[in-house]
């Protein structure tokens, strides 16, 4: 019996310190937490069952290439050899004969917090060298926050070190689930214990979550992409109390005085009082005029948003308007405050280089969520290049992106795809040739939690059936278009890994090698803490060199009159407005073939019993709903943990079809759309209007 420190390299939210118990004949029998983690750090359900994903009967055994049509899983195991010089010669074959830039780079976040081994980097240097190849642009994720936050504070760097909510007198969780969509390994538990010291937690959401059954003392329900109008309302609120510090804005804020005039009423005549929110967000007038007074006095406050408000139409602006009302109360950049901003991953770690890769700025771009789009539309249709091949790392766009008849289409016109995979996944089944990839539990690497740690994740089992790291295919790879020496610079992956270790802060690597934790110096940072404490000597990197709230400088000026409060009503044939939240027991899709992530999540459809009752449905039946991208047939689960109106289904399952094109896998993103947001082009899942029928 063996125990060796392993991390989760996903996007999981967190990356966490675990233990891999592994027994006499290298099995793997158990994950545990670390005994060495940071304070209040631990795993989770997904992390603790990683290793169920290494026999899982749908991994990857060997190198496939397809036999069948696209999407037929037809495929037939083919030698290393083999695979290796069929995608040499499709890669050459694009190179010569479109340009490397007719080449799609779709890697994601499959293998994200390695330094070495990670899905974003290593395909960003093998296509660096290969000549060049055109780049999905942002993230699913976080689009419009990175957007929103860059302008208004001129850095991405406006988060917390979760130690010092300790210090604060109310959280205010606005769309953030985090019992389930984790921000890290140890959030949840520093609010367990403000809740156990009586500290007022508020979570703003349609659903009654995870997060508002273990940790709220209010839940405020929401319809979806309509934040921005209930935070004018409690700046409203604020402005009338006399609540607002008016000395904090002038002194540390520019372009105030736009967003007040906006909810005066003076640019419209409206005034955006509680009341004019309560019919766009669905919210009592007196809930939200209480929870204003509340939030107006409580200081230190913490509002943490989610990255679900900013995946909605108006999402740059739901997040400028966070940024307002806690620099309105006089809660940025204090202990126990926040910024308003994203905390999740946004503060930086201890100095550990990554493997290096050519810029990615000098590469053709299409905005990640419009990349089938572009593929279809091609320069024709004003995209920068003409797609002939997609090289797929370490991600499941087919299924996760938005609109899978779209994304379907689009795999069906390239020439060539090829992917590294784990598991067969709807996007892997697109695929003409398929790569066994290893798990992080496979292979040496040092990990990026979310905070001022990182973690050493040692191979715990030998790579099983063919599989190879990434890396090591890109090398062989490399070796048949010529530029291995330049790819690998003649070491091995451990070698790189030492390499890079060298190179970090961490001045006893063997202690980090067997404990697989090293700390940070400071664990109690608080982002923009140096801009507030000093505004003279630490200016922001913004053009008044304050931070900046008004549209023009927020860049959404052009996106919509309406800015701030960009809300859309649904139309009258797709009345109700879904949601598709992130998964308790998946990454993103990752682990959807595995069956026990399926028994610890409903598979069904969140609805209100008043909309249930209008539609003649009851908790079982099967609905259709319907959005003009697709139809899903599903399971109805009537329930009042969901606002009326509202209906709620996770993302992440893999997208099946009955023979009349209807989805019965309960894949979210047949209904979702490739409309973005604007004007930075961020996925917006989170704004979609549909219809339900029972079935
Ligand atoms: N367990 C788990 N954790 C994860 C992930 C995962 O797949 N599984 N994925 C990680 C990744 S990649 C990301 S980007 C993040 C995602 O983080 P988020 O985007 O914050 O996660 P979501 O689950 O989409 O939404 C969080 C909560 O917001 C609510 N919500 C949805 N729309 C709205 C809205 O318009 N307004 C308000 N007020 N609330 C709304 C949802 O009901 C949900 O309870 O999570 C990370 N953490
Ligand atoms: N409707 C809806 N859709 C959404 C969202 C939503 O909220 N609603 N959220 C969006 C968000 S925030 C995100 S981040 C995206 C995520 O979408 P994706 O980036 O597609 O993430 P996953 O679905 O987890 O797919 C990751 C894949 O990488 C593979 N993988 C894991 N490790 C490795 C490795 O080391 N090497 C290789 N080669 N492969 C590996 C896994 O097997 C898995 O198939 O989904 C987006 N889609
Ligand atoms: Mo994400």
């Amino acid at each position: 019996m063996k125990v060796l420190p392993v991390s989760c390299n996903k996007d999981c939210g967190a990356g966490c310190p675990l233990f891999a118990h592994i027994d006499d004949n290298g099995e793997i029998i158990r994950i545990t937490d670390n005994t060495q983690r940071p304070p209040n750090g631990q795993g989770c359900v997904k992390g603790y069952n990683m290793h169920t994903a290494l026999h899982a009967e749908d991994r990857i055994k060997t190198p496939l290439i397809r036999t069948g049509q696209r999407g037929s899983g037809q495929f037939r195991a083919a030698s290393w050899e083999e695979a290796l010089d069929t995608a040499a010669g499709m890669l050459e074959k694009v190179r010569a004969t479109w340009g490397p830039t007719s080449l799609l780079w779709m890697g994601g976040g499959g293998a994200c917090r390695g330094a070495l081994h990670n899905t974003l980097f290593l395909p960003f240097r093998f296509l660096g060298l290969y000549g060049g190849y055109t780049l999905l642009a942002g993230s699913y994720s976080s689009t419009a926050s990175r957007f929103a936050t860059s302008h208004a504070f001129g850095t991405l760097h406006v988060g917390l070190d979760p130690a010092t909510l300790l210090d604060t007198n109310l959280v205010v969780l606005w769309g953030a689930n985090i019992s389930v969509t984790r921000f890290g390994c140890n959030l949840e538990n520093y609010l367990r214990e403000l809740k156990e010291n009586g500290v007022e937690i508020v979570v703003i959401d349609p659903q009654r979550s995870k997060t508002v059954k273990k940790l709220a003392s209010q839940w405020i329900p929401i319809y979806p992409g309509t934040d921005s109008a209930m935070m004018a309302a409690v700046l409203q609120v604020l402005l009338e109390e006399n609540l607002v510090d008016h000395a904090f804005l002038e002194r540390y804020t520019h372009g105030f005085a736009e967003i007040e005039a906006y909810v005066r009423g003076d640019t419209d005549g409206i005034v955006k009082t509680p009341a004019w929110a309560a019919n766009i967000c669905g919210t009592p007038e007196q809930i939200i005029r209480e929870f204003a007074l509340k939030y107006g006095t409580a200081r230190p406050t913490a509002l943490i948003p989610g990255l679900s408000i900013q995946r909605t139409l108006g999402g740059e602006d739901a997040y400028r308007m966070a940024f307002t009302l806690q620099a309105a109360t006089g809660n940025t950049g204090s202990s126990g405050g926040s910024s308003g901003g994203s905390v999740w991953g946004a503060l930086p770690p201890p100095r550990m280089p990554i493997i290096p890769f050519p810029g990615i700025s000098s590469q053709p771009s299409v905005p990640v969520v419009k990349w089938a789009d572009a593929i279809l539309e091609g320069t024709g249709g004003g995209y920068p290049t003409d797609i002939k091949a997609i090289y797929s790392v370490g991600q499941n766009y087919l299924n996760q992106g938005s609109d899978i008849k779209k994304n379907i289409q689009a795999f069906e016109k390239v020439e060539y795809a090829i992917s590294h995979e784990i598991s067969m996944t709807p996007t892997a089944r697109y695929c003409d040739v398929i790569f066994p990839a290893t798990t992080f539990l496979e292979r040496n690497d040092v990990i990026f939690g979310s905070g001022n740690f990182l973690f050493y994740s040692q191979k715990a089992i030998e790579p099983l059936y063919e599989s190879r790291n990434d890396y090591d295919i890109f090398c062989e790879l490399s070796r048949r278009l010529g530029f291995n020496n330049e790819f690998s610079e003649d070491r091995t992956a451990d070698e790189w890994l030492e390499f890079l270790l060298q190179d970090s802060e961490i001045e006893d690597i063997e202690a980090f090698r067997s404990s697989g934790l090293y700390l940070g110096q400071d664990l109690n940072r608080i982002g923009l803490a140096k801009y507030i404490n000093d505004p003279q000597s630490s200016p922001l990197n913004t053009p008044s060199g304050k931070i900046e709230l008004s549209a023009a400088a927020s860049g959404t000026e052009e996106a919509s009159s309406q800015a701030p409060c960009r809300v859309t009503e649904p139309p009258a044939e797709y009345p109700l407005r879904l949601i598709t939240p992130h998964s308790y027991a998946r990454v993103n899709s990752t682990g959807a073939s595995l069956d026990w992530t399926e028994k610890l999540e409903r598979k069904a459809l969140l609805m209100h019993p008043d909309d249930a009752k209008k539609r003649e449905t009851v908790k079982g039946d099967m609905v259709c709903i319907s959005s003009p991208q697709g139809r899903m047939l599903i399971k109805a689960h009537v329930t009042g943990d969901i606002h009326p109106g509202v209906v709620c289904l996770p993302q992440g399952r893999w997208a099946r079809f009955n023979d009349d094109g209807e989805e019965i896998g309960g894949s979210s993103n047949v209904l979702t759309s490739t409309t973005p947001t604007l004007p930075s082009q961020g996925s917006r899942t989170h704004s979609v209007f549909v219809e339900v029928t029972r079935a």
